[in-house]
C-alpha cells in the first residue's frame, strides 16, 4: 500500500517530500492550501489529525506526526539515510534531527511572528537577531569541517535541517557571509529527488 502525505503548501513538510524522494518510495499527496489571510492550515486538516499540521504520514493504519519522528520511522523501515556510523555519526546525526525542529525552528517563529507586530516587533527582532546569529555561526563551523551534518554522507539529519536554513535565508540573514552553509544549501538543491519533491509538492518560496 503507498504511503500517503497530507502536505501544505509552503510548509515543512516539503522535507517529507524529499526524503521520499530520496528513498524512492512510491507516496501519494493530498494537498491543503494554507488560508491567505492567516496562513493557518484549512480545518480540514484537523480530520486527518487533532493538531491539523502538516506533515502527516499514512502509511496503512499508521498515522504520523512530527517530521523528526517521521525520518525516524521511515530510516528504520527501509535501513537509509541513518547515521552511517555508531559512533561520532550517530551523535550528530541524532543532534540534528532534533535541533532543527527543537533550537532553530523556535527562533525562527518568533521572528516571523516579531516581524508582524508593528513597532515593537521591530525592537524585539534586533533583540532575537544575534540569538538567531548564534546558531547560524555554529552551523557555519559545523559545515565548515565536514560535508553533511551527520558526516561524510547525506542522512536524515540533513533533510531536518533544511527548512530551517531555507527560512533563515528568507528572514534571519543567513547569506553570502556564512559560505559553507550556502554551499551546503546549493548542494541539496541541486539533488534530483529534492527537484522531483519540489515539481510533486507544488507552491514553496524557500528553494
Ligand atoms: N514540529 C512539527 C511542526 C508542524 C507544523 O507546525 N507544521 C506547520 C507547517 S510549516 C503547519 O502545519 N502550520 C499550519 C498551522 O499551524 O495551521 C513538525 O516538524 O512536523
Amino acid at each position: 500500500m503507498s504511503l500517503i502525505v497530507h502536505h501544505l503548501n509552503n510548509s515543512r513538510s516539503q522535507r517529507l517530500l524529499w526524503m521520499l524522494e530520496e528513498l524512492e518510495l512510491p507516496y501519494e499527496i493530498r494537498a491543503y492550501q494554507r488560508d491567505p489571510r492567516t496562513m493557518l492550515a484549512p480545518p480540514e486538516l484537523r480530520q486527518v489529525h487533532p493538531l491539523g499540521k502538516s506533515p502527516v504520514l499514512e502509511d496503512g493504519r499508521i498515522k504520523l506526526v512530527e517530521t523528526g519522528a517521521i525520518c525516524e520511522y521511515l530510516v528504520e523501515k527501509t535501513g537509509r539515510l541513518g547515521p552511517g556510523d555508531s559512533g561520532e555519526g550517530l551523535r550528530r546525526y541524532r543532534q540534528f534531527l532534533h535541533y532543527a525542529e527543537g533550537s532553530v525552528m523556535p527562533m525562527l517563529l518568533l521572528m516571523l511572528a516579531m516581524g508582524k507586530v508593528p513597532l515593537m516587533g521591530k525592537i524585539a527582532l534586533k533583540r532575537i537577531q544575534p540569538m538567531v546569529d548564534v546558531h547560524l555561526d555554529y552551523i557555519e563551523q559545523e559545515l565548515a569541517s565536514r560535508p553533511w551534518f551527520a558526516g561524510k554522507a547525506i542522512s536524515a539529519a540533513d533533510i531536518m535541517m533544511s527548512f530551517p536554513l531555507e527560512a533563515a535565508v528568507s528572514r534571519a540573514g543567513l547569506g553570502s557571509s556564512r559560505p559553507a552553509t550556502m554551499a551546503w544549501l546549493k548542494k541539496i538543491h541541486a539533488r534530483p529527488a529534492y527537484q522531483r519533491a519540489l515539481e510533486k509538492g507544488g507552491e514553496y518560496d524557500y528553494a
